[in-house]
């Protein structure tokens, strides 16, 4: 059923049987990660087991032209904007994620050519090997004119402050190209308690590691050498901005007691200059109308999570939001067509 607006989602997971096999290989093999409780279950085992296996995303991963597209029509989605789902290649050795990364942006760029209008893309990359990451992202959006990029968190343990990642944050920047920053599982170092009970992954793991990565960009200044580097954040901010006031005031002191570097701005400066959300996977309508508020319209936008969320809830929620139709236009599309180089319908 079409809606009133263009309904863009703008966090749609997909993968490629290649980069699945090779996850799968990984899985067998023994790992610190917390990132295999989710990888063995999807990855490396029988739709029907208990566990992750139950929800046999693995098919709907891979089913993009078909299943996914009906689904789509369905529910009067008009574009999903597809990203290699996490952990993307960020597990592999170097030469491994930059071969596996290259083929899934060939594939997705055929995928997008197939189906004018209702597929976007982000690009893979390998940070692992940061020079090779670069001419990836160049050929992503030169070449194949994808429309931003997927980093899902840490790397090795590794986050984008690092000055070893320093290169693709300005290549991003070059570009005009948003860098998204996905969930994956909390790195070793912070992984201890969030082992158990389902919190390792999207219940409380992913958000406690993006938004430590989100904080972490902030607060280390690097956004003072890469002033236009647009990051975008899912699953309502990842709750960042719920903490702004604390961070802003907390960050202040830190830099007055010698304990975080000066920055040119706030904290509340950054990430209403350099960054973007989105609200995957939490259809909360007062969660949404803080972030609107606390933001602005221009830095929210919608998407589903498929196939780990269900459409028609993601649907509903936002055709029922408590927003103004302007509003509403801007988190549905119009944000999505200004930051990911979307041309208008
Ligand atoms: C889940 C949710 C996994 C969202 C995801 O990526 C994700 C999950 C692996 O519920 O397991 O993007
Ligand atoms: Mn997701």
């Amino acid at each position: 059923m079409p809606g009133k607006f263009r309904r863009i989602a703008v966090e749609e997971a997909f993968s490629i049987p290649e980069v699945a096999q090779e996850l799968k290989r990984i899985s067998r093999a023994p790992s610190e990660s917390l990132d295999m409780l989710l990888v063995r279950g999807i990855y490396d085992s029988t739709p029907g087991e208990a566990g992750y296996a139950r929800m046999d995303f693995l098919s709907s991963l891979i089913d993009i032209e078909e299943r996914r597209l009906k689904e789509m029509d369905e529910h009067g989605v008009d574009m999903q904007v597809l990203s290699l789902t996490a952990p993307g290649v960020q597990m592999f050795d170097a030469d491994t994620a930059c071969e596996l990364a290259t083929l899934a942006n060939d594939r997705l760029a055929e995928i997008i050519a197939r189906h004018p209008g209702r597929f976007a893309g982000l690009a893979t990359f390998a940070p692992q090997a940061p020079k090779r990451a670069v001419k990836e992202m160049e050929r992503a959006v030169r070449e194949l004119k994808l429309n931003g990029f997927i980093l899902n968190s840490h790397t090795n343990g590794e986050y984008l402050d690092d000055p070893k990642y320093w290169p693709i944050l300005e290549a991003a920047e070059a570009l005009d190209r948003c860098i998204y920053i996905h969930p994956r599982a909390p790195s070793n170092g912070m992984k201890g308690p969030l082992q158990f009970y389902g919190m390792d992954s999207a219940m409380w793991g992913y958000g406690v590691e993006v938004g430590t990565h989100a904080v972490r960009m902030m607060v280390s200044g690097v956004f003072d050498r890469f002033p236009k580097l647009k990051i975008c954040i899912g699953h309502m901010g990842e709750a960042v901005h719920f903490w702004l006031w604390r961070i802003n005031f907390m960050n202040s002191r830190a830099q007055r007691i010698g304990r975080a570097p000066k920055t040119q701005l706030t904290m509340d400066e950054y990430f209403r200059r350099n960054f973007v959300i989105t609200t995957s996977g939490v259809e909360d309508h007062l969660a949404l109308e803080y972030s609107v508020k606390k933001l602005g319209a221009d830095s929210v936008m919608w998407a589903i999570d498929y196939p780990y969320q269900p459409t028609a809830p993601a649907v509903e929620f936002m055709d029922t939001a408590p927003l103004s139709d302007e509003d509403k236009a801007k988190v549905y599309h119009r944000n999505a067509e200004r930051i990911f180089h979307i041309p208008p319908a």
